[in-house]
């Protein structure tokens, strides 16, 4: 066999893998449309995709997973440093030997009756310095598909790989082998020994068991954001779950800003926010991953290393995300939605009326009466950025954007105020690392618990948390740079009725306007215990259609009872540093303690 490559440790990676997953054949992806288009045809042939009328949506395509295989799996997740210390008390450790014995064993002979897909793929814009190379290594064609969308792919990926270059090795297989003349299945998987390894120190990532999202596309959460954020500490930058937006006001100012939110807070939307407020433009860089440089300037430059978007469809609508619906009408993967009778897709929360004759997710006829959703909530659509009408003119910029702002969110029923700026990138790192979103259907845990959630990192930091944090506060011991303003935002306030208070989506573009005025210098603040909110009158809230009864006030009094159990709350989530939490962390803590005893 032949490859189109020359680089040797590649050719010796595939010899090895060839060797233990014993696959009937292997194919060395390009890349190309007509590659795309022939592995899509062959999944229709297998039942994996059906293809979506091109009346209604052109070159697209519906899959739906084994029921036991929908989600990213956090308990199965593993960092497999040398040492259990450096994984830190959020990360399910295990020993790397142990694990790559455990693994390599059932590896073996894995991929057998099925082809293996060589992907070497790109993560960040070709030409870019701070692109990173992964090959990975897969027995899913469905895979294939959903990685062309998500990375780069093909020939500059083999050019900048060279014949010596070095690559991040990640290996997946669904962990499903066929005997001779067995019939497969529309969705092979192995849910029963789902393991998500990564080696941080050998940047390599081991993936069995699951074809889904997260869990199969190496490139996103385990490369961009798991390994990633290890290479990130070790070089001196930062490897973020974060939206990257740029926004233009009336004055034709233009900012830059990040967006840090755990699952369920409306991050895509954000990404793709269209604002309420006159004369302002939202422009899309990224809607989950951005990583961040130093740049000569000293300031923070962000660069959303993806190449697509893969999104969760169910609540997605004309009226909460006109620019994703345009987004997905053609070219587009949708995984774990329900199917109409016409050949289109649909899911709860999307405009209108439910059609008749649905097929769900599962792809049964649907029971309007059975109570259960016909769509999965994690259902996902996949999608090239490219395709966004309001994607940003860069990008795709090689060096990335200058960030001004950076936001930090979480979903609070009570006391976090809709807007509060840090009093210093050190209060901002506290502001993260202490993180909260109440947890809804579509997450994990009980309805409604507060989760700690640092930086919307707790899945996907690839070290221990505590150090992470410190790997923040390192940046302002640089005097040479001129940091981001930290803001933490909480569009989800309720009133006693339990009713929002803020009617969020497009009139977020309020709160951005009134950042941008602060960066400008033009608004002013005024400073409480959790940090400095807008003055009377200088957060436009004219014609904003706040829950009955609702003022200013109700987006930002702090109850004095809620702070101090805050507080005691902040403490016992540190608590679990013990003394690896840095100093300046504690600081932060005791005097939020004080001014909250004032
Ligand atoms: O793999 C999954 O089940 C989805 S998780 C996901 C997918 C896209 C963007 N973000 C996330 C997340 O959990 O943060
Ligand atoms: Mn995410």
């Amino acid at each position: 066999m032949t490859f189109p490559t020359k680089n040797k440790k590649l050719l010796d990676w595939v010899d090895e893998i060839t060797a233990l997953c014993e696959p009937e054949e292997v194919y060395f992806c390009n890349g190309s449309e007509e590659e795309f288009n022939q592995l899509a045809q062959q999944l229709v042939e297998k039942g994996t995709f059906k293809r979506l009328s091109d009346a209604k949506r052109p070159n697209s395509y519906w899959a739906h997973s084994d029921p036991k295989d929908v989600a990213r799996v956090e308990g199965r997740t593993f960092i497999c440093s040398e040492r259990e210390e450096d994984a830190g008390p959020t990360n399910n450790w295990s020993d790397p030997a142990e694990m790559k014995s455990t693994m390599t064993n059932l590896y073996r002979g894995s991929m057998r009756g099925r082809t293996m897909y060589v992907i070497p793929f790109m993560m960040g814009p070709v030409g870019s310095p701070f692109s990173l190379v992964g090959v990975e290594i897969t027995d899913s064609a469905y895979v294939v598909c959903n990685m062309r969308i998500m990375a780069t792919m093909g020939a500059p990926v083999l050019e900048a790989l060279g014949e010596d270059g070095d690559f991040v090795h990640s290996l997946h297989s669904v962990g499903s082998p066929l005997a001779e003349g067995q019939d497969d299945v529309a969705w092979p998987c192995n849910p029963d020994n789902i393991f998500i390894s990564h080696f941080p120190e050998t940047r390599e990532i081991w993936s069995f068991g699951s074809g889904y999202g997260g869990n199969a596309l190496l490139g996103k959460k385990c490369l961009a954001l798991r390994i990633a954020s290890v290479m990130a500490r070790d070089e001196g930058w930062l490897a973020e779950h974060m939206l990257l937006l740029k926004l233009t006001s009336p004055r034709g100012e233009v900012h830059y800003v990040t967006g840090a939110f755990p699952s369920a807070c409306g991050k895509t939307n954000l990404a793709m926010l269209v604002p309420t407020l006159p004369g302002w433009k939202v422009e899309t860089l990224g809607d989950d991953i951005c990583w961040l440089r130093v740049g000569e300037d000293g300031r923070l430059w962000g660069l959303n290393p993806e190449a697509g978007f893969f999104g969760v469809a169910p609540g997605t609508s004309y009226s909460t995300n006109p620019s994703a619906m345009e987004t997905f009408t053609s070219n587009t993967i949708f995984t774990n939605t329900a199917l109409t009778a016409d050949g289109d897709v649909w899911w709860e929360g999307m405009d209108g009326e439910r059609p008749d004759n649905l097929t769900d997710w599962t792809g049964k006829p649907y029971d309007p009466d059975s109570g259960k959703p016909a769509a999965h909530p994690n259902a996902r659509f996949t999608v090239s950025a490219a395709q966004c009408p309001q994607i940003a003119a860069e990008w795709q910029d090689p060096r990335g954007v200058p960030i001004s702002a950076m936001l930090f969110g979480g979903r609070r029923r009570t006391l976090a105020p809709l807007v509060t700026e840090a009093y210093s990138w050190e209060h901002g790192v506290f502001l993260g690392s202490t993180m909260a979103s109440e947890t809804t259907a579509a997450a994990v845990g009980a309805v409604g618990n507060l989760r700690r959630d640092p930086f919307a990192m707790l899945p996907f930091c690839g070290y221990h948390m505590a150090d992470y944090f410190g790997h923040w506060l390192k940046f302002a011991e640089r005097k040479d740079l001129k940091l981001p303003r930290v803001y933490l935002v909480n569009w989800f306030r309720k009133d006693e009725n339990n009713r929002f208070i803020w009617p969020g989506y497009g009139e977020n573009s309020r709160v951005l306007a009134w950042i941008v005025d602060r960066l400008e210098g033009r608004a002013d603040a005024q400073e409480t215990p959790l940090g400095l909110v807008p003055k009377a009158g200088e957060l436009d809230l004219d014609g904003v259609a706040l829950a009955p009864g609702a003022t200013k006030d109700s987006l930002f009094a702090i109850d004095r009872a809620d702070l101090l159990a805050e507080v005691e709350a902040i403490a016992s989530h540190y608590a679990q540093f013990g003394d690896r939490l840095p100093a300046r962390l504690a600081e932060e803590l005791s005097a939020l303690r004080a001014r909250a005893q004032v």
